[in-house]
């Protein structure tokens, strides 16, 4: 990494304020956990092993359809993108990684590739964007895309999906993420089964177009933009499309794609059974599609799919590589302190689930011992497992305090000043 967006000092001086507490912090659970005959340090280091995607699309302040209030110092291109996404790996230690969306971060793989080189960053799951129409686009998707009704477009579409991988494959990534609005906002207004035909092969195409060692992973999510049917609706769809496709072709699991309630980590536990499970795009919700920051609403949902990929890795899942991503809007925070503290949840929420005494739990299961298995998980979610995270950070050169030390870095302020304001929107619906 030879350019780096927090000086090394900052973060140490940081540190030392901190470091104290957390020595004993660290020693107090360290004991905690011996009891139970748990090495912190093993935990400590599965954790400072697991990495999360940051999506180049979330460092932007968003918006809703009503409007948009800009923050300061917003990205102008995927390259300040990057340095934003830089500042939350410095600090967090735990993103590495970056997606990218198409034609949003379009630009020359040269200096993409050269700018995350200098950044210590690489490239995760390329994203295709056929949900709304580039400028210069010949056939426009307002009535959809891979499943429209004219080939044209359809073969527009497809295209556009090879472009994202032959980029994709000029920067190091390794899989591309195809999520379509398509759908119909009117009953009758398209035939289901002609639509699903026109979508799977359209997919197929593209699967055809995939390197050697490359992964496609198809997004479902219940609605919006269209309000009466979606084309890649739920999990059920999602997996006869990878199921079709072949053995390259995973579902990506969206957390904030699903109606309220629903069970997804039985959902993820499914997909890992019959080797369908490609990845994920992490953040919370209380309604729908919300992207609010992982782990804002409902942590308890975050441990618990982290319990079925911790059960995974325990059972020794052949071929098990999930791939972690977030994909959040950020309205009312600075998205680099949301997205900071974000991977910091979801690390905690593995964390969490690698604490679960898997055979007690294994143990009451096989006995209908319903209380006692429920509150095995509980135990472990019930844990404080800051020092762990902190001490994680800390080792791999990151903030124990990751926040702070964004705020005391001035960063935000440096780029305000380097970055001009963008004006306020009004959103798409006046
Ligand atoms: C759709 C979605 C999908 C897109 C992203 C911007 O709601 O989750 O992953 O690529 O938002
Ligand atoms: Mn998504
Ligand atoms: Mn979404």
């Amino acid at each position: 990494m030879t350019e780096q967006k927090i000086a090394a000092d900052v973060i140490s001086a940081e540190n030392e304020k901190r470091a104290g507490a957390l020595k004993s912090d660290y020693a107090a659970l360290g004991e905690k956990l011996a009891r139970n005959n748990i090495d912190i340090d093993a935990v400590t280091k599965q954790v400072a092993e697991f990495f999360v995607a940051v999506p180049s699309w979330g460092v932007g302040t968003g918006g809703t359809r009503f409007a948009r209030f800009p923050g300061l110092g917003e990205p102008r291109h995927i390259f300040d993108k990057l340095e934003d996404c830089s500042v939350i790996n410095e600090l967090t230690r735990a993103t590495p990684t970056v997606s990218l969306h198409i034609p949003w971060d379009k630009a020359d793989p040269k200096d993409l590739k050269a700018k995350g080189d200098a950044l210590g960053l690489s490239f995760d799951a390329m994203n295709s964007n056929t949900f709304s129409d580039a400028p210069d686009q010949a056939h426009s998707y307002k009535y959809g895309s891979l499943s429209h009704i004219d080939a044209a477009t359809r073969a527009q579409a497809v295209e556009h999906n090879i472009e994202c991988i032959e980029l994709g494959n000029a920067i190091g990534s390794k899989a591309l993420t195809v999520w379509i609005g398509d759908g119909s906002n009117f009953p009758g207004q398209s035939n289901f089964t002609r639509q699903f035909e026109r979508y799977l092969a359209s997919m197929a195409d593209i699967y055809k177009a995939l390197p050697e060692d490359w992964r496609l992973f198809s997004e479902h999510k219940m609605y919006e933009p269209a309000f009466y049917s979606t084309v890649v609706q739920d999990w059920g769809t999602n997996f006869l499309i990878a199921q079709t496709l072949g053995p390259k072709a995973f579902c990506l699991v969206d957390l904030g794609h699903h109606a309220p309630n629903t069970n997804i980590e039985m959902i993820v536990a499914r997909l890992i059974q019959f080797g369908k499970l490609g990845g994920f795009h992490f953040n919370d919700s209380k309604y729908g599609d919300d992207d609010l920051d992982a782990g804002s609403v409902e942590p308890y949902r975050l441990f618990l799919v982290f319990n079925e990929l911790v059960d995974a890795e325990h059972r020794g899942v052949k071929g098990f590589h999930p791939a972690h991503m977030i994909d959040q809007s950020h309205n009312v925070t600075d998205p680099i302190e949301s997205l900071i503290s974000s991977a910091n949840e979801i690390r905690r929420a593995y964390a969490q689930a690698l604490l679960v005494d898997r055979t007690a739990l294994e143990g009451f299961q096989s006995e209908n011992d319903a209380l006692m298995a429920t509150e095995t998980l509980k135990r472990a979610y019930r844990t404080d497992v800051e020092p762990i995270l902190a001490e994680a950070r800390r080792r791999a050169g990151g903030a124990i305090d990751p926040v702070a030390t964004y705020r005391a870095s001035g960063y935000r302020a440096q780029v305000a000043a380097e970055r001009p304001a963008v004006k306020g929107g009004s959103g798409g619906i006046v």
